[in-house]
């Protein structure tokens, strides 16, 4: 029972900072395995400065391939035809105090490391370019997925998890 508890604890208060310090435009995955065909879920946390959102475009980086949308009822879908690697959705409007996800699913490069999948809002009035790298203190940042080498993705049960929680705390 103290066991279920500390773990309890440890997983949560992870979870709490993330919902707070990413009310922007986030990624709901962390980390991903290398080479797999990965669901990705932006998430749409409010509007441009007050104006509703009517654009979401994805730059997914080299080496995601054969990305699929997955549709959404008002928004339309456009790939760009060349790469797969710009996808926008297109309609809503979202209104500001409303929130909503937009999924991909698409293959990962067989590399592990950081990737910053950079996203541009399109709004009523103006835009929102999240598109700030890790480090950069702005207002902006840009999602950022941590590609682990294929079968580390998931800890075995009993593992320790604190090396991928004290990682969290360089945001
Ligand atoms: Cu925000």
């Amino acid at each position: 029972m103290k066991i279920l508890t500390i773990i309890g604890t440890a997983c949560l208060i992870p979870m709490l900072a993330l919902g707070t310090a990413q009310a922007h435009v986030s990624l709901e995955q962390k980390t991903a395995s290398a080479g797999s065909h990965q669901k990705l879920t932006f998430r749409v946390g409010h509007g441009c400065e007050g104006s509703a959102s009517t654009a979401i475009t994805v730059l997914l980086p080299e080496g995601f391939n054969g990305a699929k949308a997955m549709p959404k009822p008002g928004w339309t879908i456009a790939n760009s035809a060349a790469s797969k690697r710009e996808i926008s959705w297109k309609g809503g409007p979202l209104p500001d105090d409303q929130f909503d996800e937009f999924n991909l699913l698409v293959k990962l490069p067989d590399a592990a490391g950081k990737q910053v999948l950079k996203v541009i809002q399109q709004c009523e009035k103006g835009r929102a370019e999240w598109t700030e790298l890790p480090g950069v203190a702005g207002k902006y940042p840009a999602p950022v997925l941590e590609i682990v080498p294929a079968g580390a993705a998931f800890a075995p049960p009993g593992a320790a998890s604190m090396p991928d929680h004290a990682g969290m705390s360089h945001h």
